[in-house]
């Protein structure tokens, strides 16, 4: 195990562009690939590099994260293996809730400090990748640098949304700016491979992953007036401190927004999906649940989609599609381009036939339904005849039941849908 590392990962704030998915919940604990919550991937990447002391930091503490954690990663009693939950807490002399990245580090370091561990792996909560950190954590002590960002070459499209970075030749940071506009890009540019020029990233993007010496950090973490990472801590420390780009150049993307958290989830129904569960080396861990194999009755159809343990499909055609956890699909009903993040529990045969005699809508998707182009999310009961056509036609909108962003409909958990309604 790395005794010398303790990671922390950046669970979220308000979660607002994941909103309506955190309205209920916080942000590690969003579903997503059908199985799996947010939180896994950091955790997974951790436990893959053998860094086995993890704190979480969550602006909320919902019940579904702790029990997700609490049910998930069990170690030995004899290891010092942990991932603690740390959500904002007031305190009298933080009578505030975390007021960005660094604010939310500082407020914790109390409880880091009771850890013997000579750097500090910094994590975002939001973000799909499978990397390995020994590499990371080699290239830091070896440069001697006090601080190693992981950067990433992006589009001039992309640099808009990220810290982005010069280096000099031994890969020590020069410059850094966070989120710079259009105008200020063309002096921004950097040296990149071949193949990142040939997909024209010629930009250096902080990835938001950093390792700080433990010293550093504790000397940082003493100034109340620098609240985030991206904004004053890491543009501070240039020119003040010896910093290592440490660039990577796998699959990486920030899920943060509806948008990207669709495209990701929909990306691992690709033939070779890059972001790739199916890797035995570096495996994504969750709750191991023990549920039934699905079920699929009737012609359904399949197509590039990926279908979670314990569904009941009957349905007609799921296309491009991932299915979650116990869904059920009745019959003559077509999915396509869509995520449905499956149900938290089976309704008994009692349930059903009672709720069949009250007219009461079963959990799951009815029959003859039409959804395109959704997100459905956990515990919704949509009824027949349901039409949920989503497209860049449909303009943004927020209801008790819905919301549609950028095209995407997003049902929110719990909702009834009625027989026949159609967007
Ligand atoms: P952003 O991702 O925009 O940029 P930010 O919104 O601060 O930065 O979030 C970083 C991570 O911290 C996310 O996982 C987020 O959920 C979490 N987080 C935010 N506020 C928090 C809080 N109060 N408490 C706990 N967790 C919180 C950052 C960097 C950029 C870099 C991108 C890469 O600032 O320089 O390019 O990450 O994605
Ligand atoms: P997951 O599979 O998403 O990790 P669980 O199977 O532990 O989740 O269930 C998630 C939540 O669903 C829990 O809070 C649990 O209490 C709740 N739940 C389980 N069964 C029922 C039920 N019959 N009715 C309502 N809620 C339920």
């Amino acid at each position: 195990m790395n005794n010398n590392i303790l990671a922390i990962i950046l669970g979220g704030g308000q979660g607002s562009r994941l909103a309506p998915l955190t309205e209920s919940r916080s942000k590690p604990a969003v579903p997503i690939a059908g199985k799996y919550r947010l939180v896994d991937i950091p955790i997974s990447n951790c436990i893959n590099s053998d860094i086995k002391r993890m704190f979480v930091l969550t602006q909320f503490n919902s019940a579904s994260l702790n029990q997700h954690i609490k049910n998930t990663y069990h170690f030995s009693h004899f290891s010092t293996a942990f991932v603690d939950i740390l959500a904002a807490e007031q305190t009298p002399e933080n009578p505030t809730w975390f007021q960005g990245t660094a604010d939310a580090v500082r407020q914790c370091m109390q409880h880091f400090m009771n850890h013997e561990f000579d750097y500090a792996l910094i994590l975002s909560g939001d973000q799909l990748y499978q990397m390995d950190f020994n590499k990371m954590i080699k290239a830091h002590t070896e440069s001697g640098a006090n601080i190693t960002i992981a950067t990433l070459p992006v589009t001039a499209k992309e640099a808009p949304e990220f810290g982005i970075l010069k280096t000099n030749d031994e890969s020590l940071i020069t410059s850094f700016i966070e989120k710079p506009a259009k105008e200020l890009l063309p002096d921004w540019t950097s040296e990149v491979s071949p193949e990142m020029a040939n997909e024209g990233k010629h930009y250096l993007a902080s990835m938001g992953i950093y390792i700080f010496n433990r010293d550093l950090l504790v000397n940082l973490m003493s100034n109340p007036d620098t609240k985030d990472f991206g904004k004053e801590i890491i543009p501070q420390a240039i020119g003040n401190q010896k910093i290592l780009s440490y660039q990577y150049e796998g699959y990486w993307t920030d899920i943060g927004n509806i948008d990207s958290f669709f495209e990701a989830n929909l990306g691992l129904t690709d033939d070779i999906p890059k972001f790739n569960l199916f890797d035995n080396s570096s495996k994504i861990y969750t709750r191991a649940r023990v549920l039934p194999p699905s079920k699929i009755t009737g012609e359904t159809i399949f197509d590039r989609s990926v279908v979670a343990e314990g569904c009941i499909i009957n349905s007609t055609k799921i296309e491009h599609s991932v299915i979650g956890i116990r869904s059920r699909i009745d019959e003559g009903s077509v999915i396509k381009n869509s995520y449905l993040m499956g149900n938290d529990y089976y309704q008994n045969l009692e349930e059903i036939s009672h709720n069949h005699q009250e007219h009461i809508t079963n959990i799951g998707i009815g029959k003859r339904c039409y959804i395109n182009n959704t997100i459905v999310d956990k515990n919704c009961r949509i009824g027949n005849d349901v039409h949920l056509n989503g497209g860049k036609h449909l303009e943004d909108s927020n209801t008790d039941w819905y919301t549609i962003k950028e095209g995407i409909i997003v049902i929110k958990k719990g909702v009834v849908i009625p027989d026949g309604f159609r967007i």
